[in-house]
């Protein structure tokens, strides 16, 4: 983990980690970075890493079956392709396991949405959209869930809502 990536709480000091960002390839960083940018924005501490179900099945194993004790609350999980990444973390951890599908080169996207979306009854992965909107999308869920029991958490997502509104209330067309 680089310093920028490293769990912070609203002060900016050093926090253990709630919610984890996790994704299957360096290369989904650029998609993954706005789950990261979105849950700093709202002072959650996260950590963030790669960790693939394929290419390290024990690690990614490992990662999930431990969350929990280590103080995490929620994993966000990113991956593209055959991406059966938040799946895997689902089947080993009970904690909230948010999936975000990444757009592809080969089907732009609709494989990974379909490989995580389509969990069989039983282990739930809550599956966001494609891409960066999935990503950033997933990291409000995240403080949506957290806010049940954080009151302070809960007036940021009130403020963040009325800011979207007046930017739309104060939009003028040419
Ligand atoms: C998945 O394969 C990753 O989540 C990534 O989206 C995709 C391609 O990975 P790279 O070949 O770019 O490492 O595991």
């Amino acid at each position: 983990m680089n310093e920028k990536n490293k769990p912070t709480d609203d002060r900016g000091a050093s926090a253990a980690p709630l919610v984890a960002v996790i994704m299957g390839s360096k290369s989904d960083w650029d998609t993954m970075s706005a789950a990261s940018e979105t849950l700093t924005q709202f002072g959650i501490a996260h950590e963030c890493r790669v960790l693939s179900a394929h290419r390290s099945p024990t690690l990614a194993a490992e990662f999930a079956s431990s969350a929990e004790s280590r103080g995490l609350q929620v994993i966000i999980a990113g991956a593209g392709g055959a991406a059966h990444l938040a799946g895997v973390m689902a089947a080993h951890t009970l904690l909230p396991v948010l999936g975000v599908p990444m757009k592809s080169d080969a089907l732009k996207g609709l494989d990974s949405l379909l490989s995580t979306v389509q969990m069989p009854a039983g282990i739930p992965v809550a599956t966001l959209a494609i891409g960066k909107a999935g990503a950033t999308n997933a990291a409000l869920l995240s403080a949506a869930i957290m806010a049940n029991n954080d009151s302070g958490l809960r007036e940021k997502l009130r403020q963040y809502r009325q800011q979207m509104e007046q930017k739309i209330r104060d939009t003028d067309l040419p």
